[in-house]
């Protein structure tokens, strides 16, 4: 059985990683750090069968201690301080984290086991202020935020200890991917979330910044399934995982609202309170790579990822106790 060690378990990607590992049977050993109170509400459904271990990506000595006590065959790296305008706020933990981290534990990989496959969260907000449309491996990069410019690190120092040490060592150049499982602070979330708020009765209105930025949206669970194929390519390689297609927020704002026929122009406020110092304004990604190499392609279409996602904010609200869904922090 091959054993696969996650960084980032209990975020979105971590959670959905996991549930596609344990399908191919998978022992998978998922990372937490250690909090006062427990994050665990998107690995609940399989905490049975994985291993919950403590780790820090900030702490080199328990990443090499984990390593030599679990042997795993894979490390996925998906552990970040991953919310881009927190980046401003906390620009030093954001490095600590985001790009040091990932030295940590390809240091401790090169320590403890250089055989095992090492798989690198990158982002498509390394292309930043873009040099080219679409983007691909080889365009430059030009981040516009303390985060962007902490994942071109991780890449970099991905693809140096790849070429100074022989680690099989990969970087994958992921555009935006969402799912119901996504955090409330990510604008696709905080909109399909302010949509069933609404139509639960629960608020009248939607704060939001820069509805013009352009994003490649695609669904989670498609790119985790991306990450998984690459560390089962022959050789390591960079790849971007993308749909190909760039929206608008606004377009995303007018479908979620228009799912449940709502205006959203009724309801949406723009607030410069979320406007970023440095805006992102275009990305679109060229995944042909990945198709032609892995085989790898999304299956879920923007209009149906935003159908699907304010559909489960629906359910869960019908569910849920509303306080307990919605943050008393205002992203
Ligand atoms: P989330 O924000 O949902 O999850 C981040 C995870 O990192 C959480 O499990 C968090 O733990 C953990 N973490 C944060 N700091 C540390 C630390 N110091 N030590 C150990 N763990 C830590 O992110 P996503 O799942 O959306 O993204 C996964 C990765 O992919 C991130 O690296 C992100 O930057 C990158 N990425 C994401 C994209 C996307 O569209 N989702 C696109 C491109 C890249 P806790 O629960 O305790 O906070
Ligand atoms: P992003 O995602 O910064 O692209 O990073 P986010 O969903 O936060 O923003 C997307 C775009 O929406 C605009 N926007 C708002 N964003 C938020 N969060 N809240 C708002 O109220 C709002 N109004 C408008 C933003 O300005 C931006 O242009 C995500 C993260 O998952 C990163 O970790 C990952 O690397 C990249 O995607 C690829």
């Amino acid at each position: 059985m091959p054993k696969a060690l996650i960084t980032g378990i209990t975020g979105q990607d971590g959670s959905y990683l996991a549930d596609f590992l344990l399908e191919q049977n998978y022992d998978v050993v998922g990372v937490i750090r250690r909090s006062s109170t427990g994050n665990y509400s998107r690995i609940q459904h399989i905490q049975d069968r994985i291993q919950m271990v403590q780790g820090d990506l900030i702490d080199l000595a328990s990443l090499i201690g984990l390593l030599e006590e679990h042997r795993p065959d894979e490390v996925y790296n998906l552990a970040a301080q991953s919310f881009v305008p927190i980046s401003w706020s906390q620009p030093i933990l954001t490095g600590e984290v985001t790009a040091l981290g990932v030295t940590r534990m390809l240091d401790a990989i090169r320590i403890v086991d250089k055989d095992i496959r090492f798989y690198q969260a990158s982002s498509s907000e390394m292309f930043g202020k873009v040099r080219e449309a679409p983007q691909r491996e080889e365009t430059p990069f030009y981040p516009r935020s303390p985060y962007g410019v902490a994942k071109v690190y991780g890449h970099w120092i991905t693809v140096n200890y790849r070429e100074s040490y022989d680690l099989f060592a990969v970087s994958g150049m992921l555009f935006n991917h969402e799912s119901p499982r996504r955090g409330l602070e990510f604008l696709p979330r905080k909109v399909t979330h302010g949509v069933a708020r609404i139509v639960a009765g629960l608020s009248n209105e939607l704060r939001l910044g820069n509805l013009d930025s352009r994003r490649d949206w695609g669904y989670a669970p498609d790119y985790v399934k991306g990450m998984w194929m690459m560390l089962q390519h022959d050789q390591p390689d960079d790849f971007v995982l993308a749909t190909g297609e760039t929206h608008t927020v606004g377009e995303f704002v007018r479908i979620a609202f228009g799912h449940v026929g709502l205006d959203w122009e009724n309801h949406v406020v723009v607030d410069p309170r979320y406007y970023r110092p440095a805006e992102v304004d275009l990305l679109v990604g060229d995944p042909s790579k990945a198709k032609r190499i892995l085989g790898w392609e999304h299956s879920v279409s923007f209009e149906e990822l935003v159908q699907l996602m304010v559909d489960a904010d629906l359910a869960m609200l019908e569910v849920t106790e509303p306080q307990r869904t919605s943050p008393n922090i205002n992203w």
